[in-house]
Formats: structure tokens, C-alpha cells, sequence
């Protein structure tokens, strides 16, 4: 029996999907890399499933790509190498919220914005917010360590993943972590497998630390006569220490891209705009707006205007949240990227990135998490990528986004991972030696290169 038959018969066929029609949903995510196809995609419904998967897997040297809702943007769910996809779709149970220890345990399929509006009924919070909140899944986010506005203030997904109950290669089974608050016993393997984009073992449940909700919430939005103006207004904020939950950008590209889709309406004539969200104590709440909107205004503000409740609220982060696929589209070609500066390095981030967009030709949309320095650069093109010039001109101008960034001692990626799309770059940022030793790190967990393979390196 080959692999496929083995799969039917232990797990049924209604979890081992095949043909083109099937596997459609499954040959492609969110990156601009088209489809791949796999044999087949298996739909787990337990980690004793995925175990199997990955017992049989390695038995026969099949390739594995796992997937979480496949909303990743650099490729990292593409079945390259053929084979299987394991999707955890199926395992969406929230095993347990625990107010007394502030501690969840979720299967890795449970959607992320379904699992917030759960702990948020019962008083509690989980800050993690990529946009795709709507959609992906709590593995995926695990996969890709996800960020999100609310990471200038609470940090991004490592920050509150405390076990991991993974499946390797080969089937072996493993509980990574803790569930204290604090606990250094061993090394963190935990942090080492978020973010490993599915190349270490494939996550089977989740236990997350959570914290009180924040009572109150209060957005503002201060509109610029220019990103540049924009970008002092951010540094300005840190500058002075205050710490807002989300202190996002947008440049006048990406409001206009915005504009005929969003219930928010942006004021006419905006040359950008921040969006600063603040939350803590409701008492202590006013004076800190009023401290965030100052900063805005002597940074070259020309309005700040506060959402007057939690609906209009909504609807600003409603808007924020379709820059990306507003911005998709309306082009032939949006070539998105994720780099990250240090906080200090904003502004002149912010200058690069115009010359860039200057030299190249290239119509460049500038939006995102700018208080990190995490800015996604999305470069625009309607002409057609057949020709040799257009992806020349696409190439150069990420090429020199990506030396200008590591320039200013900034990273390839912020939030969104290396997959496929970043990897030749990496030379840029690691040396061949760290580049090594990771590999020797993969090969620890999956001698046979068979998880996910060709991801993340060069
Ligand atoms: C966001 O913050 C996402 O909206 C997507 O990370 C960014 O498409 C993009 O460049
Ligand atoms: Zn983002």
C-alpha cells in the first residue's frame, strides 16, 4: 500500500483530500506565489492524527507542509516539495480559560479572533492582533510568531506562548514549557519552536498566558501633511516615554487605497495619518490622549480627532485592517514587505523608503506598525511581470529596501517570517556561520529534511 491508501484506511476518507478540486484551497496562502500543489492534504482532527501523519510521513519520505488557516504572507504553508499537507483546521477546541491563573489552553485551529472574544467575555485579554485576526488560526500565529498593532505595547506572540505540545517528524510526541508564570527549568525550547515557521514539529496544543483586560480604550487619530511629518510624531511619542498600545501609520497610498472601502472616513486632503491607541485605567485615560495628541500636534499635526465610541472605533481599525487587501486589489502586483528599524531610526527609514520608491519607478504604499519600526513597504506595479524589465525594477528596488534597512541595523522581517519570499536575503542579515548553525538546529528535530523543507534558508 502506498502512503495515501495507508492514510485512507486508518483515518477515513473524508480527512485525506486529493485531487485538484480539493486540494485547491490547500496549494496556495496569502503570498504572490501562486499555487503548489501537494498529493494530498490531511485533515487532522487530534494530535494523535498528526502523530500518525508524521510517523507514516517519515516511513515513506514523504514531504510534510503543515498549515494553520493560510493566511501567511511569505509562502511558508506552500507545499513546495510536493507531498502532504497536514492542516490542523479541524482542531479548534478552547480546552480551558483560567481566570485564577490566567493561563488558556487551545488546540492550534482555533481562529485567533474567536479565541479573544472568549477571554474578553470572561474579563481577561489576549493582545496578540495581526490583521488577518478575523481568519488565522492560533498554530499559524504560533508558526510565524505573528505581531500586530497591540506589539508596541505588549510584544508579539512569543511573548505569551508558555507550552507547546508539539509532533515531530518520525511521530515522536513532546510537551514543551510550562504553565507558571515564570520557569526557567531547561533550555526555552519553547521560544525556539515559535516563529521556527513548521520546520522543528508540527504544534498539537497551546497553552497561552493571559492578562487582565484593560478597562478602558480610547483611539486617536492625528492627520499629517506628510508621512515624514507622521514619522517625527511617532518618534516624538516614544521620545517622551508614553507608551500607547498601537501607534500605527498610514501614508496617503495606502488611505487612498483605503478610502471608497472603509466605513471610517478619513478626512479629505490627509497626506497621512496615526492611529494611537491608548488603554489602562479609565480614570488616568483622558489625561494620556490629551499628553498623545499634543505630541502629535507639535510634531506638525494638522487635526486630531479622538473616536467618539467603541463603534467609530471599530470602523478606524476596520480600515486599517484592508490596507493590505485593498492595496492587492487594485494591482497586478503588490509585492509587500515587513522590515523592521530600530525605533530611532524611524524617520530615516521613512526617507529611504521614498528615494527608493523615487528611483525605481515604483509606485511604494507605506503603512503599519511604524512605533516598532515594523513598516510594511508594499511596492505597486500594473505592468506586466513577464517582462524582464518590469521584474528587474521590482527586484532592484527590494534589493536596495532590504540593504538600506540592514544599513540602519534593522531586520528583514518584522512579523510576517522569511518562508520563501525573503530568503535570498538572508546573507544580508545573518552571517554563513549563523546561517549554519540553524540548519544543524533543523536537522536536529528532522534529519531527514522532510518538514517543510526548503523554507526560511537560502
Ligand atoms: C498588516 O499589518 C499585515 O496589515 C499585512 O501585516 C501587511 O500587506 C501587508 O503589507
Ligand atoms: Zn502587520
Amino acid at each position: 500500500m502506498d502512503i495515501y491508501q495507508t492514510l485512507v484506511s486508518e483515518l477515513g476518507a473524508a480527512k485525506v483530500l486529493r485531487g485538484e478540486e480539493r486540494l485547491y484551497a490547500y496549494s496556495r496562502d496569502e503570498s504572490p506565489l501562486g499555487h503548489h500543489w501537494p498529493d494530498a492534504a490531511v485533515v487532522c482532527a487530534s494530535a494523535e492524527e498528526v502523530a500518525l501523519v508524521l510517523r507514516l510521513a517519515a516511513e515513506h519520505r514523504v514531504p510534510v507542509t503543515p498549515r494553520g488557516a493560510g493566511t501567511g504572507m511569505t509562502g511558508g504553508a506552500l507545499p513546495i516539495a510536493g507531498g502532504i499537507v497536514l492542516s490542523t483546521e479541524k482542531m479548534t477546541r478552547i480546552l480551558e480559560v483560567n481566570a485564577d491563573d490566567l493561563v488558556a489552553v487551545v488546540e492550534p485551529g482555533v481562529i485567533l479572533g474567536q479565541f479573544q472574544d472568549e477571554v474578553e467575555a470572561q474579563g481577561m485579554f489576549y493582545p496578540p492582533d495581526p490583521a488577518s485576526l478575523a481568519m488565522c488560526s492560533l498554530g499559524g500565529n504560533v508558526a510565524e510568531n505573528a505581531g500586530g498593532p497591540r506589539a508596541f505595547k505588549y510584544g508579539v506572540t512569543r511573548e505569551y506562548i508558555i507550552g507547546l505540545d508539539v509532533a515531530l517528524m518520525g511521530g515522536e510526541r513532546l510537551r514543551l514549557g510550562r504553565r507558571t508564570a515564570k520557569g526557567v527549568t531547561g533550555y526555552d525550547l519553547v521560544g525556539a519552536f515559535v516563529g521556527s515557521e513548521g520546520t522543528f514539529g508540527v504544534t498539537t496544543e497551546i497553552t497561552v498566558k493571559l492578562l487582565p483586560r484593560p478597562r478602558g480604550v480610547a483611539t486617536l487619530l492625528a492627520v499629517f501633511p506628510s508621512i515624514s511629518a507622521a514619522g517625527a510624531a511617532v518618534t516624538e511619542v516614544i521620545r517622551r516615554g508614553y507608551r500607547p498600545r498601537a501607534l500605527e501609520l498610514m501614508d496617503k497610498l495606502a488611505i487612498d487605497h483605503v478610502r471608497p472601502k472603509a466605513q471610517y472616513k478619513f478626512p479629505p486632503g490627509a497626506g497621512a495619518v496615526a492611529i494611537v491607541e491608548l488603554d489602562g485605567d479609565v480614570e488616568g485615560l483622558e489625561a494620556a490622549v490629551i499628553r498623545c495628541a499634543e505630541a502629535c500636534e507639535r510634531a506638525g499635526a494638522v487635526d486630531v480627532l479622538v473616536a467618539k465610541d467603541d463603534a467609530e472605533r471599530r470602523k478606524l481599525w476596520q480600515a486599517r485592517r484592508i490596507c493590505s487587501p485593498s492595496l492587492r486589489e487594485a494591482h497586478k502586483h503588490k509585492v509587500a514587505e515587513d522590515i523592521c528599524v530600530p525605533r530611532g531610526q524611524i524617520p530615516e527609514m521613512l526617507r529611504r523608503i521614498e528615494r527608493i520608491a523615487q528611483r525605481s519607478e515604483l509606485p511604494v504604499a507605506t503603512f503599519g506598525h511604524a512605533g516598532d519600526g515594523n513598516l510594511h513597504v508594499n511596492f505597486l506595479c500594473d505592468e506586466d511581470k513577464t517582462n524582464a524589465a518590469v521584474t528587474r525594477r521590482i527586484d532592484a528596488a527590494l534589493a536596495a529596501l532590504f540593504e538600506e534597512t540592514i544599513a540602519l541595523k534593522g531586520t528583514l522581517s518584522g512579523e510576517h517570517g522569511i518562508g520563501l519570499t525573503k530568503q535570498r536575503f538572508m546573507p544580508l542579515e545573518q552571517s554563513a556561520a549563523l546561517i549554519d548553525w540553524q540548519k544543524r538546529l533543523k536537522r536536529l528535530w528532522d534529519p531527514q529534511n522532510l518538514l517543510n523543507p526548503g523554507k526560511i534558508f537560502p
